[in-house]
């Protein structure tokens, strides 16, 4: 069970009495009817490479194992829709659109272990948020079981209906804490055929990200907009072996994807050109030029691990801060762990900045406490897209109002009032909890 009892950073390790394999629906509600009438808590896990703590057992509760349902069904080539159920990984959804001339909107660097389960429990976002959504965008309906062992099945893909309050929706980012879900029904996307990457240099902060809104403007075709550093790149190429892309050091570095069904270099080539103030350009056009410029980027997490457990934070800021708070991050991090490491990088469309931190002990809460107060100050979002997970669940407060969070309290307990689907995620401890968790 060593796998599912540690988080994929190596931050969070816990024990667990079981893990459960269901590989059916009435399995999953059978486990919940036990699990609930004796009080015990259970963990719903897919890929477990959620991080923010929430996928494993940190205070002894029953794993959930959601892998074996792994179904899909065949694309509604009609509705451009297919359902899969919560065990399918990211990969093969897209494997299986693709096959039928469609794409996810939904991908990221996990995406081979990722499931759908895991990414509509944390309404994933990923690197193509800016043209798609995040995931709760995709999502047309779940099935899903309750802690009681009731099921609700929403999976007929109707694109309008206002019928009650949207469970789906809701259970979309609910981190396991509401329902386990057992099958969503996902949107599906055009294929695009042709796909274009370019890597852009900057020695300015402030002119990388003037490049960003510049190329949201004038290209039609944009999927991605990447943000990195240069102290992020070198430790990508020196720990994962990876050629630098360019002769000079930089300070910045935006990493662009158009993808259309026609050739778009030339509309990505324009808007380069447009610009005055990029040190250096990197193109790629084929499949292993693109994916060699992606490595740079998403080789961040890898590399990252490599130096020991990450403290991770994945926070929103608004356009106008997102500047000045790549500059006082640092700072604030320097001053309660001097020794410690800042790496900066993240998706520059949507304003999402991954800020990691190495060199802390797992459980020193003195860097949480400075970088999630600074985003809340700069009028960000401590959870862009990985969730609060345990993590950072004492913090909640710092960006939701006791009313907000009396109301998710008010859900919580509506849907699961034995406090046994995933009770040590997302609300902070309430004051006086039962002692079997
Ligand atoms: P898990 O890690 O197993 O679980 C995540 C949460 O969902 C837990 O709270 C768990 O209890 C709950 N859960 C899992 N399955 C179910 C279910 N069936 N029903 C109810 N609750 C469930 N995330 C992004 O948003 N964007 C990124 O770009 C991104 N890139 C990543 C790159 C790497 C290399 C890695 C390791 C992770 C990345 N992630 C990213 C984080 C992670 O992949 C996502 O959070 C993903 O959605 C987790 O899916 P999973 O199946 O692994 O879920
Ligand atoms: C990414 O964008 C993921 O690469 C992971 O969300 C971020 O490792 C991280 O902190
Ligand atoms: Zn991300």
């Amino acid at each position: 069970m060593a796998g599912q009892v540690r988080d994929w950073t190596g931050r969070f390790t816990g024990t667990t009495p079981a893990v459960v394999r269901p590989g059916t629906v009435d399995q999953v509600a059978a486990v919940l009817r036990l699990c609930n009438g004796a009080g015990v808590a259970v963990v719903p896990q897919g890929g477990n490479t959620g991080l923010v703590g929430g996928s494993v057992p940190l205070h002894d509760e029953v794993v959930l194992d959601l892998r074996r349902l792994d179904a899909l069904s065949p694309v509604d080539v009609r509705a451009g829709q297919v359902t899969a159920q919560a065990g399918v990984t990211l990969a093969r959804v897209h494997d299986h659109a693709h096959a039928a001339g469609w794409d996810y909107g939904v991908d990221l660097g996990a995406r081979d272990s990722a499931t759908v389960g895991g990414t509509v429990a944390t309404n994933a976002g990923g690197v193509r948020v800016l043209r798609y959504g995040a995931t709760r965008r995709q999502v047309l309906g779940v099935e899903a079981v309750f802690a009681d062992g009731n099921v609700v099945r929403r999976l007929d893909g109707l694109e309008k209906d206002n019928t009650g309050y949207d469970l789906s929706g809701l259970l979309c980012g609910s981190e396991g804490t509401l329902a386990v879900i057992t099958a969503a029904r996902l949107r599906l996307v055009p294929h695009p055929t042709h796909v274009v990457v370019a890597l852009l240099a900057f020695d300015e902060v402030d002119a990388a990200l003037d490049a960003v809104g510049d190329l949201r403007r004038a290209i039609d075709s944009l999927r991605a907009v990447e943000l990195f550093f240069q102290d992020g790149l070198d430790l990508v190429c020196d720990r994962l072996g990876v050629a630098r892309p360019f002769p000079a050091r930089h300070v910045a570095f935006v990493l662009v994807e158009a993808a259309a069904r026609t050739d778009p270099t030339l509309e990505l080539a324009a808007a380069i050109d447009a610009r005055r103030d990029t040190a250096d350009v990197a193109v790629a056009t084929d499949d292993r030029a693109v994916r060699d410029l992606w490595r740079y980027r998403e080789g961040h997490t890898e590399a990252i691990n490599l130096l020991g457990a990450p403290h991770k934070f994945d926070v929103t800021l608004p356009a106008d801060e997102l500047a000045r708070f790549v500059r006082e991050v640092r700072e604030q991090v320097a001053v309660v762990a001097p020794h410690a490491l800042t790496w900066l990088f993240g998706h520059a469309a949507d304003g999402n900045i991954h800020v990691n931190v190495t060199g802390v002990a797992p459980d020193d809460n003195r860097v949480s406490d400075a970088v999630l107060q600074l985003v809340a100050r700069r009028r960000g979002s401590i959870s862009a897209e990985h969730g609060i997970g345990s993590a950072k669940r004492a913090w909640l407060s710092l960006v939701r109002t006791p009313a907000e969070i009396n109301a998710y309290r008010a859900i919580k307990a509506a849907l699961d009032p034995n406090d046994v689907l995933n009770p040590n995620v997302l609300l902070p401890p309430a004051r006086a909890r039962s002692s079997h968790r």
